[in-house]
């Protein structure tokens, strides 16, 4: 069975959107709603361990402010996490995250072969196509023939849901296909829904455990990881 397919994990992984992007949405919205608090870099990076905006948000209420955790915590998280949503948009709209090193051209290649692609994020939708957008272009939303998003499964990463989803609409067997994720948590659930993994470690997410990665490299330029490479890195993992 040869390599079919490519599935992209995105925050950290397509592109490094947590400290430039999603936490300074998060600290924007905490001001639109009059939250007295904000979350500095190395706060973010510990409650990154926790995936899903609204689960992060509404762990850091409950243990840091429980005062606040006591009325209706879900609809303060719920608006919360809407205007960050709409913050994170407008920020990568503007232009202020790119893409990863090496990650544009493996794509372009992929698609040169025929392979493939997909998407298996935790993120929303709007927070996907808006970077997509963005980096590559609107028509690039088209690349992927699926998009599983956070919402879209019951359980977020390191649960493997959101690659079973993308596995289900592509309608192939994990062993046709290689993963990309970038953190601990999206290496287990890759893992967990046994797709051979390459991992490139952002900022955040440097020294965590990736034990059973088909491949850890820095960044898909530093790895030397073109679509040739990833075709002997899958070889490799899968004996395809
Ligand atoms: C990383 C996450 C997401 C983002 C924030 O997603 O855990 O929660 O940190 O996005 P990925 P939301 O699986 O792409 O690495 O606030 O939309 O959840
Ligand atoms: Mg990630």
């Amino acid at each position: 069975m040869p390599l079919q397919a490519l599935i992209f994990d995105v925050d950290g992984t397509l592109a490094d959107t947590e400290r430039d992007g999603h936490l300074v949405a998060f600290n924007l919205a905490f001001s639109d709603v009059g939250l007295s608090f904000s979350w500095d870099s190395d706060t973010y990076g510990e409650l990154l361990r926790i995936s899903g905006g609204k689960e992060r948000l509404r762990h850091y209420l409950g243990v840091h402010r429980p005062e606040l955790a006591e009325d209706d915590v879900d609809a303060l998280v719920v608006d919360t996490h809407r205007r960050k949503t709409q913050h994170y948009v407008r920020l990568v709209t503007e232009g202020g995250i790119g893409l990863r090193p090496g990650v544009e051209r493996l794509l372009r290649e992929a698609r040169d072969e025929g392979l493939r692609l997909a998407i298996a994020t935790t993120t929303t939708h709007a927070n996907v196509e808006a970077l997509l957008s963005a980096t590559l272009g609107p028509p690039s939303i088209d690349w992927f023939e699926v998009i599983a998003a956070g919402d879209d499964v019951p359980a977020k990463k390191p649960a493997p849901d959101v690659f079973r989803l993308a596995l289900e609409v592509l309608g192939l067997a994990p062993g046709a296909c290689l993963a990309f994720e970038d953190s601990e948590n999206g290496l287990r659930a890759a893992l967990a829904a046994e797709l051979p993994t390459v991992v490139t470690p952002c900022a955040y997410t440097r020294g965590q455990c990736f034990d059973g990665a088909a491949l850890v490299v820095d960044d898909l330029v530093a790895g030397g990881v073109d679509i040739a490479m990833a075709r002997r890195v899958w070889r490799r993992a899968t004996r395809g």
